[in-house]
């Protein structure tokens, strides 16, 4: 996997875009596709969808993604991720667990795993098959109604330090623009983010201003 698709690494589903009918969700999407988020995890939550309407829309977006050429993958659903030929799953602590994650399809899509601290940081280095990590809650979020205690700035680098197989990484949790330099100077190879750009009155603006301050790799 190549690590510069964390850079900019839009987290969401149609619960996040409460103002928006399914199809300006879409076509919101598309227009972040094309502005520069480097990967895109469906992680769709809103309860009005049957699972028929949630896999269809998957389907939809899975080929918006492949046409724009950003990387697809699917929130803690390894049947939804291969049934629509996803780029990639991403499991948390709490999903399946990602033993099982990697026997069924690492080498065939991208397996990412969530960690909240240095603990579960030295565990996940024992998982062969593991491609990249999500670090956090960095900061606090309302995003996230379960997340864990915020790592903070001092917390998200003991955790990379524990990382001693050098996998990609990515900090998520509360992150916002004026974040950005102090999260390249930690060492991770980018953010996760859902509010910086779901709330973002003009989205292009704001993944440019991802861009100009993480800077070029
Ligand atoms: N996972 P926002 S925090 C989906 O800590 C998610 O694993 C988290 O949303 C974790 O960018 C989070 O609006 C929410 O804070 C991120």
């Amino acid at each position: 996997m190549k690590k510069e698709l964390l850079q900019r690494y839009f987290v969401a589903g149609s619960q996040n875009f409460p103002d928006l009918t399914l199809a300006e969700y879409e076509d919101r999407l598309a227009v972040m596709m094309q502005s520069g988020i480097t990967a895109y995890q469906f992680r769709e939550k809103n309860p009005a969808l049957s699972t028929d309407e949630k896999q269809a829309l998957a389907m939809r977006l899975r080929e918006k993604a492949r046409e724009l050429a950003v990387p697809f993958i699917v929130d803690d659903d390894v049947a939804l991720a291969i049934a629509v030929e996803a780029d990639g799953v991403h499991v948390g602590q709490d999903d399946m667990p990602i033993t099982d994650v990697v026997t069924q399809v690492a080498g065939q899509m991208i397996v990412g795993l969530s960690v909240r601290n240095k603990a579960e940081m030295v565990a996940a280095q024992s998982v062969m098959g593991i491609d990249y990590l999500g670090v956090g809650p960095v900061f606090a979020t309302a995003t996230k109604a379960d997340a864990a205690t915020p790592l903070g700035l001092d917390g998200l680098t003991t955790t990379l330090n524990a990382n001693t197989k050098q996998l990609p990484t990515v900090a998520i949790g509360g992150i916002t623009l004026k974040d950005l330099p102090a999260l390249r100077q930690s060492g991770v190879d980018g953010v996760a983010v859902i509010s910086l750009l779901s709330e973002a009155p003009d989205v292009r603006s704001v993944i440019n201003e991802m861009k100009a301050k993480w800077g070029t790799l």
